[in-house]
């Protein structure tokens, strides 16, 4: 397991490349150029740029975390095709860097999407909440119309400047059913996994977050069986997963550690998480320990340990603990504490088997 933290970069994030270094077992960065708009081919001079910035901390840029895609390839628009080519060729510049992995996601208009994004905890910290009836009987362009009047209304993704491109995305996606999503994913992976496998850069989807539709856009990277459906989509080993434990677990049907023992190599990339998952669908964001939600993190770890796991691994999402300020879910202290205890977990499983071994 190569140990990677997500980075937004300077000026973008709270936390240091300076304390990034000081958490055990963190090899490199999983980054992005966040400036970059989806569609857009990434300037080399960016991307050195970074690669110079990172240099003295020693640690590597092995892992992409993420090259958007532009709506008009998830929606299947004739200029799609220009927009491929320009994914091809930031692949071919990423490959320059030493770049290995690629997550990107395939869900139309939004990424995770929650309700709340500093709910408290019993112990007075703070975490991402999805209120899951708040969004079932939400109306998505009466939403728009409202936030227009009223922003108390806005939701974390829905704030007042992005409604003009909210509402024309709604309507662009108004009959794309979610068979059409999967032949519009098909396309794209057919197109650039050729590109990907020539350079070894694995290309990792990340599921969606939840893992159902909501506000009426199809989502498809949802349970173990369409995983299954993404790998043969185009069956070719860069064609992968980044398996997040916490997304996938918003459903009590998916089962992680199962999935990880099923997928194996298919999995480039893992973003290991916990989530405390209510009977009635909403879930809050909890530390990693798997006593603390739902998700068995003691098992999936194991699950990767049984494989072997030679893939990237980061921690996910955590709490806001100690007054620390810094993007919703993407603090350092509680990330850094996810990360013991997933190193904890590891290196128990590694002196047992050793002994195993050795007996
Ligand atoms: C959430 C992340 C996602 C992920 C993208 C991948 O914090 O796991 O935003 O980076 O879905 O494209």
């Amino acid at each position: 397991m190569k140990m990677v933290f997500r980075w937004y970069g300077e000026g973008n994030d709270s936390v240091t490349l300076q304390q990034i270094i000081q958490i055990p077992g963190v090899e490199g960065i999983a980054w992005s150029l966040h400036d970059e708009l989806p569609g857009d081919e990434w300037p080399l001079e960016k991307i050195q740029a970074l690669q110079e910035q990172v240099a003295p901390y020693g640690l590597h840029l092995d892992v992409v975390e993420s090259v958007n895609i532009h709506e008009d390839i998830k929606l299947g628009l004739p200029t799609r095709d220009g927009y491929i080519e320009n994914y091809k060729r930031t692949l071919e510049k990423l490959a320059t860097v030493g770049v290995k992995t690629i997550c990107y996601n395939f869900m139309p208009v939004f990424d995770w999407v929650r309700t709340e994004l500093f709910r408290e905890l019993e112990d007075g910290s703070t975490a991402l909440f999805f209120e899951k009836s708040r969004v079932d009987q939400m109306d998505p362009l009466e939403l728009v119309r409202k936030i227009a009047i009223n922003p108390d209304y806005s939701m974390p993704g829905w704030e007042p400047e992005r409604l003009a491109h909210l509402s024309a995305s709604f309507e662009a996606y108004r009959e794309v059913t979610e068979a059409d999503l999967w032949e519009n994913l098909r396309y794209f992976l057919e197109a650039i996994i050729p590109t990907a496998e020539r350079l070894d850069i694995k290309m990792a989807i990340h599921p969606d977050d939840p893992p159902y539709s909501i506000f009426g856009l199809p989502r498809i990277i949802t349970t173990r069986d369409n995983i299954r459906r993404l790998l043969t989509l185009v069956d070719n080993p860069y064609n992968c997963v980044t398996l997040c434990s916490g997304s996938l677990s918003a459903r009590p049907d998916n089962d992680i550690a199962a999935m990880v023992r099923e997928f194996g190599d298919r999995i480039p990339f893992a973003h290991i998480r916990n989530i405390r998952l209510y009977d009635n669908g909403d879930f809050i964001e909890t530390s990693h320990r798997a006593q603390d939600g739902t998700v068995d993190i003691c098992d999936i770890v194991a699950a990767y340990h049984e494989q072997g796991y030679t893939g990237y691994a980061r921690p996910d999402h955590g709490r806001h603990i100690w007054d620390e300020e810094c993007r919703p879910g993407y603090g350092l202290y509680d990330r850094a504490m996810g990360i013991m205890y997933l190193w904890g977990i590891w290196d128990s499983l590694q002196r047992q088997s050793i002994g195993r071994h050795g007996a």
